[in-house]
C-alpha cells in the first residue's frame, strides 16, 4: 500500500512543538521529512525534561517520529550552501523560528523562490501582521492571546490555560492542512506559495464558539451558562463557565463513586434533549418528564444546578465505568474522565495505532501517540525519532548526490556536526 504523500520531500527547519507536530503528521502520511538541526545541540527539546540520562527526551521523541536528522550550521558558509541545495530539491520548507530569524539567516522568501519557485514555505509565528508580529510566543501565551484563557476556568477564579496544547500542536495541525492545500494548488499552478499560521489565530479558531457567545451577549444573558440559573448578572464579555458545556445540550462533570480518593472518578454527563425522558427515569425523577419546570430544554435552563445535583446523586452511586455502561445503554451521551494512566492501558488505542510502543537505541522502549488521522488507503507505520545527525551523511550522499570528497570538505569546514554512529553499527 502506498502513502498519500509519497514523493513529497520536506525540509523540516522546525523546533520545539508547533512545527514538529506539523512535520510529524506529514511524515506519517509518507513525506520524506529531513529535519535540519544545529550541530552539537539540535532541537532544544532533545534535552528538555529528560527522564533518561544522555538520551533524547520524550518531549523530542514523541514529536519527531518518522523523520531523518541532518546537522547543519546554516550560519557557516558551507552549511548555508548545503541548505540552499536542500531548498532546491524540496517541495516544502517548514519553519517556526522567531520572527525575522530566517531572513537574518539569508533565506528571505524572495531568495527561497529564486532557488526553487515550486517550493512551499510554511511558517508558524506567534502572531500575524499587526502590533505583536515581532514577538516570540510559546503555548500559553497563545492560549492567553487567542481567547482560550479568558474563557477557561471558573467564574470566580483566575483565567486558566488548558493542558491540551492548542497553541502549539493546534497550530501545527492547521499548518499541515495549509501545506497539503498548497501542494494541491501547486498541481494546478505549478507555483509554490507561503503558508502562515499564527498561533493566536489557531487558538481563536478553536475558541470560535466563545466569539459566538460574545456576540450573543449583546442580545441578552447566556441562558445555558450556570451563572444564569444562579441569577448572577453577566458583564460585557464572555465569562468563564467552569465545566458547563455550550450549545443546546447542557452538560457538567459529575462525581462518581470513589471521588473522595480518586482524582479522576468523574463523568461528563450531557442532558441531551431527545433522551430527557430516559434521564428522568434512570435518576428516579419520572415526574420531571411532564413537570413544566423541567419538561422542555428552555424550562430547564434556570434549574441546571438543581438538575445536575440530582443527577450527581445518581452518578455518585456508580463508578464512572458502571455509569458509562448504563447511560450508553440508554443512548445518553456521557464519558468518563480518563487519567493518562488509564488511557495508556487502553488496548483498543494500541489496536488502532493511536498509541504505539517504540524502541529507541539510547532510551529503550517508550510510548508515543500515533497518527490520530486514519486514512483507509494509507499504511502508516510509526517509527522512532532520529538521533541528532543520524542521517547527515546519508542525506548529503543520497539526497544531494555529493561525492565522498565533497562530504569530507563540508565536514572539515565545521558545517555539520560529528557523525552519529549507532551502537549496533
Ligand atoms: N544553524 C545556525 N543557526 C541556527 C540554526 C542552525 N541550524 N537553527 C537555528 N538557528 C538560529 C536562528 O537563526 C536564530 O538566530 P538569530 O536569533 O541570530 O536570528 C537562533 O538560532 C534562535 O532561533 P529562535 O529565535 O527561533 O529561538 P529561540 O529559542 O530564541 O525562540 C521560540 C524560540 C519558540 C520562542 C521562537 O522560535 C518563536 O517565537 N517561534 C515562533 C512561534 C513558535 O513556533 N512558537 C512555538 C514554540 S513551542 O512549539
Amino acid at each position: 500500500m502506498g502513502k498519500a504523500l509519497d514523493g513529497v520531500r520536506v525540509l523540516d527547519f522546525t523546533h520545539v512543538q508547533s512545527g514538529p507536530t506539523c512535520t510529524q503528521l506529514l511524515a506519517w502520511f509518507g513525506a520524506d521529512v529531513i529535519k535540519v538541526e544545529r550541530p552539537g545541540e539540535g532541537d532544544v527539546t532533545r534535552g528538555q525534561l529528560r527522564d533518561v540520562p544522555n538520551a533524547d527526551s520524550l518531549y523530542f521523541t514523541m514529536l519527531n517520529s518518522n523523520k531523518r536528522s541532518i546537522t547543519l550550521d546554516t550560519k557557516n558558509p558551507e552549511g548555508k550552501k548545503v541548505l540552499e541545495e536542500l531548498v532546491k530539491i524540496c517541495d516544502v520548507m517548514v519553519e517556526n523560528f522567531a520572527p525575522g530569524a530566517l531572513d537574518r539567516m539569508g533565506f528571505t522568501w524572495e531568495r527561497i523562490q529564486e532557488l526553487n519557485p515550486r517550493i512551499i514555505l510554511a511558517s508558524v509565528k506567534g502572531f500575524g501582521p499587526g502590533p505583536f508580529e515581532d514577538c516570540k510566543v510559546y503555548e500559553n501565551v497563545a492560549q492567553c492571546t487567542g481567547g482560550s484563557a479568558s474563557t477557561t476556568g471558573f467564574r470566580d477564579g483566575l483565567p486558566l490555560v488548558t493542558a491540551a496544547q492548542i497553541g502549539d500542536s493546534g497550530t501545527g495541525l492547521h499548518l499541515a492542512l495549509g501545506i497539503v492545500t498548497a501542494l494541491y494548488q501547486r498541481t494546478l499552478t505549478g507555483r509554490g506559495q507561503k503558508v502562515l499560521c499564527a498561533m493566536q489565530d489557531a487558538v481563536l479558531n478553536f475558541c470560535r464558539v466563545k466569539m459566538r457567545d460574545q456576540q450573543r451577549l449583546d442580545r441578552g444573558p447566556l441562558r445555558e451558562y450556570s451563572q444564569f440559573g444562579e441569577g448572577l448578572p453577566f458583564g460585557d464579555t464572555v465569562p468563564r463557565a467552569g465545566n458547563d458545556s455550550g450549545g443546546g445540550q447542557p452538560g457538567r462533570i459529575l462525581k462518581c463513586k470513589g471521588w473522595e480518593t480518586d482524582p479522576n472518578a468523574y463523568i461528563y454527563f450531557i442532558t441531551q434533549a431527545p433522551v430527557w425522558a430516559k434521564i428522568c427515569d434512570v435518576i428516579g425523577e419520572p415526574e420531571w418528564k411532564t413537570d413544566p419546570n423541567y419538561a422542555t430544554p428552555a424550562a430547564r435552563l434556570p434549574h441546571l444546578n438543581e438538575i445536575f445535583t440530582r443527577i450527581e446523586a445518581w452518578t455518585m452511586a456508580h463508578t464512572k465505568f458502571e455509569a458509562m455502561e448504563i447511560l450508553n445503554g440508554l443512548d445518553i451521551p456521557c464519558g468518563p474522565v480518563l487519567s493518562m494512566k488509564e488511557i495508556a492501558a487502553d488496548e483498543s488505542l494500541y489496536a488502532t495505532g493511536t498509541l504505539v510502543e517504540l524502541d529507541h537505541p539510547t532510551r529503550g522502549k517508550y510510548l508515543t501517540v500515533g497518527n490520530p488521522i486514519k486514512l483507509s488507503d494509507n499504511d502508516v507505520e510509526v517509527e522512532r525519532s532520529p538521533l541528532l545527525g543520524e542521517h547527515t551523511e546519508e542525506i548529503l550522499a543520497e539526497v544531494l548526490g555529493l561525492s565522498g570528497d565533497e562530504i569530507e570538505r563540508i565536514k572539515t569546514s565545521g558545517a555539520v556536526g560529528e557523525t552519529v554512529r549507532l551502537a549496533a553499527e
